[in-house]
């Protein structure tokens, strides 16, 4: 559909009432064409906002130095505005939406003057999917469109998928005056709008992936039976060529970029990683019982920092073209830098805030700068990525960053129980949110940040998605980051995770022998291919084993959390909790 059409039905009502309040000196409407995205980059560069890094080491890549408190998502300004608090649940910031009204309406008041507002049409998932949907972001900033037409399908084909509907998700975005303390992430599931003000940061300002493929999906999809999740999802492909899917949560800045494009080690001839998506899953039951995932996004938001060679081989290779990097640091001769590149620091390293870096003064790169790279770049791309009925799950993962407790790998005994690990997991907190970082917290489906409504009943609509599939995804727990006494993580971790995916596979193919435990099934010693590591002493025993009394504790801290649900926590639920506690005994 051309814009100009779009201008008239209720999309231009909407842009026209945005301009009466956010009062901008021009109207954009983006298209999505490249010579659009040439001509925005180009003005950015013009006013500093883009720097061009190295065009023969990095042809069109540029770096981006964002305001230094606007660094990472701000959970403490995130909300999520339904009419009655208890849909929010406990662990959400709720507002009313009349105080939303009165506090949040007023800053977009002439917010806009003297800057351009663009209305960026975007499709979240493949074109031609029944399982895609069409949001509308108005933003007055260029690195935003530019970002969003990385991420997404945006433009002229989100226009296409909308017809003259006004079936999209409306996401009101302003830099406003960037100060923390004007700063709102608003969602109102209800009527599936976003008003963000006050950042330009990722997750708080790119409004079609946490907000909209998140927030308000996870609504929309408890309405009508799906689920959108915080999850990879890859393609696991053995010798003989069989590709399994795997769709697997981890918390912000876990490691999902790194699982969703992971190398096999060299012990593994024949073995293949296709990467799908790596950090959202919108998953839907299919007429045969399996439950089929789609990637709603189009690229990929990672965090550079640990990116290297050695970690993650594919993302490296998409990271020379065609990218946006945020907050990294820039070598003399203008190439992206991060601590973890396993490249020196060369001398007259620029650090992230544009200051000449003194060797062994704080980080040079942001923990938590980023790359914006387009899922077209990723070597590892799945063939079928962009399939519009998506691809079927075999196996889920919950994972979290657990220095003690958490085993390597567990499985649950049953959907049931698989939807009791989700909702027990806890993960310690990372650079990709502002606050304390180390700290463990409570990370439910590493959807704490991210469930638009109480979870649960988000635990409620899980159990439900399960009772209509014939064949249930296997769910299992994961966790990398196990350390020893002196702080030494006790699995390799990165490629060599693939002996994990190799037992979950096995596992889903019927064979894989299990010892049982009272948190689930653990692979045995022999089952879990280690032939070419060297584990240091005793870190296979403990990588295998479940400490009872650890476990006791942890059983104490998830009553403390699941109690804030009172009479909203699934019987089930309950059921299994009381099941796990017994076993303990
Ligand atoms: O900044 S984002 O929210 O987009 C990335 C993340 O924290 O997972
Ligand atoms: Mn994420």
């Amino acid at each position: 559909m051309p814009a100009t059409m779009a201008q008239q039905g209720p999309l231009g009502d909407w842009v026209d009432e945005v301009c009466r309040l956010t009062q901008p000196d021009k109207v954009v409407w983006c298209t999505g064409s490249e010579e659009e995205y040439q001509a925005i980059v180009g003005e950015m560069v013009r006013t500093g906002t883009l720097i061009p890094l190295n065009a023969d080491s990095h042809p069109a890549c540029y770096l981006h130095r964002s305001h230094h408190s606007d660094v990472a998502r701000t959970e403490q300004s995130t909300f999520i505005c339904t009419s009655r608090k208890e849909d929010a649940g406990p662990t959400n910031n709720w507002m009313s939406p009349a105080e939303a009204q009165e506090r949040v309406a007023k800053l977009y008041q002439g917010c806009m003057r003297g800057r351009k507002l663009y209305v960026v049409p975007y499709l979240m998932g493949p074109v031609g999917s029944s399982y895609s949907r069409v949001g509308v972001e108005i933003t007055d900033s260029p690195y935003v469109v530019a970002n969003m037409r990385i991420m997404t399908r945006m433009g002229k084909t989100a226009l296409d998928h909308l017809g003259s509907g006004a079936d999209f998700v409306k996401g009101l975005h302003s830099l406003g005056d960037l100060n923390p303390e004007r700063r709102f992430i608003l969602h109102f599931p209800e009527d599936h709008r976003i008003w963000s003000i006050g950042s330009g940061y990722g997750g708080n300002a790119l409004l079609g992936k946490k907000c909209h493929a998140l927030r308000i999906a996870s609504w929309v999809g408890r309405q009508e039976g799906w689920l959108a999740e915080h999850m990879l999802i890859l393609g696991l492909q053995d010798p003989a060529g069989e590709v399994h899917y795997i769709a697997a949560a981890f918390p912000s800045a876990c490691g999902k970029t790194n699982l969703a494009m992971l190398v096999p080690p060299a012990a593994f001839p024949g073995w293949k990683v296709w990467t799908v998506g790596d950090d959202i899953a919108w998953m839907h039951p299919g007429s045969d019982g399996r439950l089929w995932a789609i990637n709603p996004e189009a690229g990929f938001f990672g965090v550079a920092p640990g990116t290297s060679p050695k970690t993650n081989p594919n993302a490296m290779a998409m990271l020379n073209r065609g990218v946006i990097f945020t907050n990294v640091a820039v070598t003399p001769d203008g190439r992206p830098w991060w601590e973890g590149i396993d490249e020196p620091a060369p001398p007259g390293l620029v650090d992230w805030q544009g200051r000449l870096c003194s060797p062994g003064r704080e980080k040079s790169a942001h923990p938590n700068s980023r790359f914006t790279a387009s899922a077209r770049n990723c070597p590892s791309i799945s063939p079928s990525w962009e399939d519009p009925k998506g691809v079927p799950i075999s196996a889920i993962i919950f994972g979290g960053r657990r220095a003690r407790v958490a085993p390597l790998v567990y499985e649950s005994f049953s959907w049931a129980h698989g939807v009791f690990v989700g909702a027990g997991m806890a993960s310690e907190t990372t650079a990709a949110a502002t606050g304390a970082v180390g700290v463990v917290r409570r990370d439910p489906m590493a959807m704490l940040p991210f469930c638009g409504y109480n979870m649960g009943d988000y635990w409620g609509h899980w159990l439900s998605v399960g009772a209509r599939l014939k064949q249930p995804p296997k769910i299992f727990h994961v966790n990398w980051f196990r350390t020893s006494a002196d702080g030494k993580y006790l699995w390799p971790g990165y490629g060599e995770n693939l002996r994990v995916l190799q037992w979950i596979l096995s596992r889903v193919k019927g064979s894989g022998k299990t010892a049982e435990s009272p948190i689930g099934l653990l692979p045995t010693r022999e089952a879990l291919n280690v032939d070419g590591l060297k584990p240091a002493p005793g870190a296979l025993d403990a990588l295998l084993s479940v400490d009872r009394v650890a476990w006791q504790q942890e059983l104490k801290d998830q009553r403390k959390f699941f109690d804030q649900f009172g009479d909203r926590l699934p019987r089930a639920l309950a059921k299994e909790y009381e099941a796990f506690a017994a076993r303990l005994q």
